[in-house]
């Protein structure tokens, strides 16, 4: 089995991947197909391996909607590009795309239109590199009360990993944006099959495209990005939920009024109240694009609903992570929320990367615990102890809990 569609595959590969991903899914088979259970309501998927992929949990398969399981996140701070989270919002995903011949358009408001090819992107221009976390704004929705609708993710619509690519600016600086200009929208090779669904085109404001952090990437994690992960080229922006993480990118516009697409405008929007939740079940007054990400933290070494041995010395690790501010605190709970321990943190990856914590020398009686981990950033946020609600199951960040049952 091929590894990735980013690599050389044969003509045969090729046919039988297209085929697969046509059809919906690879399917492993009928037989002996595993199902992951998730804890709420229909939280039943199937683990389907794609190309390039090992099995996920399938929540759609057209347009392919894959989770990573969260026991992934045991093998450490990087997500393995196999085991990456997959979305999109249209059916009519590219199904081969050619490395050669892909080309990148910048135009719009600008003095001097560029074409790139990914030979040109790496030649003309300086190579950088960032770890970043990249989160699905839905990330967790499905243990969202009361329910709303959308995809309903666990909270493996998450993954971090190490992105190559060159700036933003840079290219927008080759180009010549105009005086007046105001956004700059991504479209990616991706189409939808029906006339009523909108194209999938994200946009930004022209001074974050400018801040030399917003990259366009090939590589992730020392690999050519995988197919499903937007190959050949995608837009990386550190430290803001995935949206804007436009897959496939061939078109870079510079706008000189404000986007109004849909999915700006009307998708992927939060109450704009400052903390993007209202009292369940209402309707918010006024809305704001989604932006960066909230304090979230987990626990990865034990998983909810393991058992582990009563009165033997344990050490907890998970990781944190923020929008960018950078976390400085991590704290963890063996009872439930009652007290709280500092853990100490691991390798600093960078601000935008998961920040490995860990704590020791803890011991469990024997019966059934409570675990919980909560994060504070360098602006003093972090993750409130009751879940709170908006009608898209957006920003999920409550102190999540781990039970265990130590014998
Ligand atoms: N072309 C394209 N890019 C896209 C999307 C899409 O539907 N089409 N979905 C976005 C959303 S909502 C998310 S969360 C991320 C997911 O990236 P991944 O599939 O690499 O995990 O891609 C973003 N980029
Ligand atoms: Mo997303």
């Amino acid at each position: 089995m091929h590894e990735t569609f980013s690599r050389p595959l044969s003509r045969r590969d090729w046919l039988r991947a297209q085929a697969a991903i046509a059809a919906g899914a690879l399917a492993t088979s009928a037989l002996g197909e595993e199902v992951v259970t998730l804890p709420f309501e229909n939280g039943e998927r199937r683990l389907v391996k794609y190309p390039g992929k090992r099995p996920l949990m399938v929540l759609t398969a057209r347009p392919p909607q894959l989770e990573t399981p969260f026991e992934v996140f045991k093998e450490g701070v990087i997500t393995p590009n196999d085991a990456f989270f997959v979305r999109y919002h249209l059916a009519g995903i590219p199904t081969e795309i050619d490395p050669d011949t892909h080309r990148l358009s910048i135009g719009g408001a600008v003095d001097k239109p560029l074409s790139l090819t990914l030979a040109d992107l790496k030649k003309d221009f300086e190579s950088v590199e960032v770890t970043a976390v990249l989160q699905c704004s839905g990330n967790g929705r499905g243990f969202q009360v009361p329910r709303v609708v959308g995809g309903q993710s666990g909270n493996g619509a998450m993954g971090n990993a190490r992105w190559k690519g060159v700036r933003l600016k840079d290219l927008l600086t080759k180009a010549g944006a105009k005086a007046g200009a105001k956004q700059v929208s991504f479209n990616g090779l991706d189409k939808p099959v029906n006339e009523k669904t909108p194209d999938f085109v994200k946009a930004i404001e022209l001074d974050q495209a400018l801040d030399g952090e917003t990259m366009v990437a090939w590589e992730m994690n020392g690999e050519p990005l995988p197919f499903l992960n937007g190959f050949p080229l995608r837009l990386v922006v550190p430290g803001h939920y995935g949206t804007y993480w436009v897959k496939h990118l061939s078109e870079i516009s510079v706008l000189t009024e404000p986007f109004t697409g849909f999915w700006n405008a009307t998708a992927y929007r939060i109450p704009d109240n400052g903390c993007g939740f209202i009292e369940p079940g209402t309707k918010p007054d006024k809305t704001t694009e989604i932006k960066r990400y909230k304090v979230r933290s987990f626990i990865t070494s034990v998983l909810d609903g393991e058992k582990v041995k009563a009165g033997r010395e344990l050490t907890l690790k998970g990781f944190a992570f923020d929008g960018g501010q950078g976390i400085c605190e991590v704290q963890v709970s063996t009872d439930g929320g009652k007290s709280w321990s500092e853990a100490s943190l691991g390798k600093d990856l960078g601000k935008y990367s998961f920040l490995e914590w860990e704590l020791g020398g803890i011991k469990l009686a024997s019966g059934s615990h409570e675990l919980k981990v909560r994060a504070f950033n360098r602006a003093g946020e972090s993750q409130p102890l009751e879940a709170q609600w908006n009608p898209n199951g957006y920003l999920r960040n409550v102190v999540e809990t781990t039970r265990v049952h130590a014998a």
